[in-house]
């Protein structure tokens, strides 16, 4: 690799809603499809009166039961997840189309276990997998996926059973060509056959409208790599070995107690996430089992999600971090093959007075702890309560940012823990947002 890259080039690649298209919000001429959709207007949102649902209510029936028809050449399918040649397919088709950066030198490095983990949780459904194949050569050229997910709206109490939607690729020789309403206006058919009639979604896209944006935050872990591999550049008052200095961490987590989450906490933490998430507007309300498989994966040690507890001397569980793992493969690099990263996902602690320093003292466990997977960059956002530690935990400010959506529901707007204006950390204030979508 020639010119070394900003860390800000690296850091917004690593958003992985993909590439950020910023536009002019008063332009709503340009959203040919969004302006159909049962979502909130630009200009309708700081005028919201009350939250609700937008589209009349309908019941399955009136759904139609087959899809909107596709071109001649191609053809609608469900992508069998548990059939590793389709999944396969899948990599395939994100790995070269999905997220990448300007040349090409990193692309996500998803594994089969990834996809298990991301596109099975409890109730999921396979006709949810969407996909789009050449009719004469069978190849998956676009696909979309919906999960279920419960989200509750702590203002208004509001509990919603809906689906979050993810992976929307499509073929790169396929762009522009307006396929991606028709695969959203399939998901949402699909779903709604289900009786469902709400999807949560997040984009680096501008849409009408977000109910939030955060933006990412990441904090390097393993500063020489990431200068070798080409992304950090030496700030020209600083040395290496001050850089090195600058993100060194102990090799050893310093909270007593902290251990890695089992089956058998799966009760107590998902009670000590609840309560925790009562300070955000938004939140994901978990089943049992649905905790089990986020914070746990599949069966055996999980590769992709990490989750540790703290547990104290009477055996109560006070604190819980998770993170989940997603590398790059590094094309065209003679020294490193790819890059760790790991993405902060839920936590929580039952700290009051000593909240700040805990929420410091937690994720610094979870930085130190990621080393053993061999992360050399962590990123998180700027929801949650990211606010009160981002700093002192050395993260720095990326030029991604992601934007929260709900489909067909009015929310007033919330917090996403930057200011408006100047897109800067809001320190220490609590985000609205405590949903954590992949
Ligand atoms: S976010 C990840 C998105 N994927 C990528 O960034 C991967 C790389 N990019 C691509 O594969 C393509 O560029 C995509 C667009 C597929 C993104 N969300 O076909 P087109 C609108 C929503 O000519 P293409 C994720 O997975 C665009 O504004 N809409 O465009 C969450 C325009 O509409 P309008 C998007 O570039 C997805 C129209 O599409 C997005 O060839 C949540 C143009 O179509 C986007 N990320 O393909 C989806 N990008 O004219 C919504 C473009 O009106 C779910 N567009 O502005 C809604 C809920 C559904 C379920 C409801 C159930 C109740």
């Amino acid at each position: 690799m020639s010119d070394k890259k900003s860390i800000e080039e690296l850091l917004k690649l690593l958003a992985m809603g993909g590439e950020e298209k910023q536009e002019d919000p008063q332009n709503t001429e340009k959203h040919k499809f969004w302006s159909t959709q049962p979502t909130v207007k630009y200009e309708e949102a700081s005028k919201i009166a009350a939250e609700g649902p937008i589209d009349k209510i309908k019941t399955p029936d009136q759904v139609p039961n087959n899809p909107l028809p596709l071109i001649d050449q191609f053809e609608w399918c469900t992508v069998d997840v548990e059939n590793d040649k389709e999944l396969d397919e899948l990599y395939k088709l994100l790995y070269d189309n999905y997220v990448e950066d300007t040349d090409a030198t990193f692309r996500f490095k998803y594994s089969h276990e990834f996809f298990k983990w991301a596109l099975k949780p409890p109730g999921w459904r396979k006709d949810w997998h969407t996909g789009v194949r050449v009719k004469e050569t069978g190849k998956l050229v676009a696909f979309i996926a919906a999960t279920p997910v419960t989200i509750k709206l702590n203002k208004s109490k509001t509990i919603i059973d809906c689906v979050e939607i993810n992976f929307l690729c499509i073929h790169k020789k396929l762009r522009n060509k307006r396929l991606a309403p028709v695969m959203i206006k399939e998901i949402t058919r699909r779903v709604n056959k289900q009786d469902i009639w709400q999807a949560l979604y997040t984009g680096g896209s501008i849409l009408p409208t977000p109910l939030a944006t955060c933006r990412y935050q990441h904090r390097p872990l393993n500063w020489s790599k990431l200068h070798d591999v080409g992304f950090s550049h030496l700030p020209a008052n600083q040395t290496k070995s001050s850089m090195l200095a600058h993100y060194a961490l102990p090799n050893e987590p310093k909270l007593k107690g902290l251990r890695k989450m089992e089956e058998k906490d799966v009760k107590e933490v998902l009670e000590l996430l609840h309560k925790y998430q009562e300070r955000f507007e938004i939140v994901q309300l978990f089943k049992e089992e649905e905790f089990k498989h986020w914070m746990l994966g599949q069966s055996g040690e999980s590769n992709v999600i990490k989750s540790y507890v703290v547990e104290d001397s009477q055996g109560k569980i006070t604190d819980f971090y998770s993170y989940y793992l997603l590398p790059f493969t590094v094309l065209e690099n003679t020294h490193h093959d790819d890059l760790g990263i790991a993405y902060l996902f839920y936590y929580a602690t039952d700290a009051e007075e000593n909240y700040k320093t805990r929420l410091n003292d937690l994720i610094t466990d979870a930085l130190i702890t990621s080393k053993k997977f061999n992360v050399d960059v962590f990123n998180c956002l700027t929801c949650q309560d990211n606010s009160f530690f981002l700093k002192d935990c050395k993260f720095g400010s990326g030029d991604g940012y992601l934007n929260y959506y709900l489909f067909n529901y009015k929310t007033f707007p919330m917090n996403g823990g930057i200011d408006k204006e100047t897109k800067q950390v809001i320190d220490d204030k609590s985000s609205g947002v405590g949903v954590v979508l992949l």
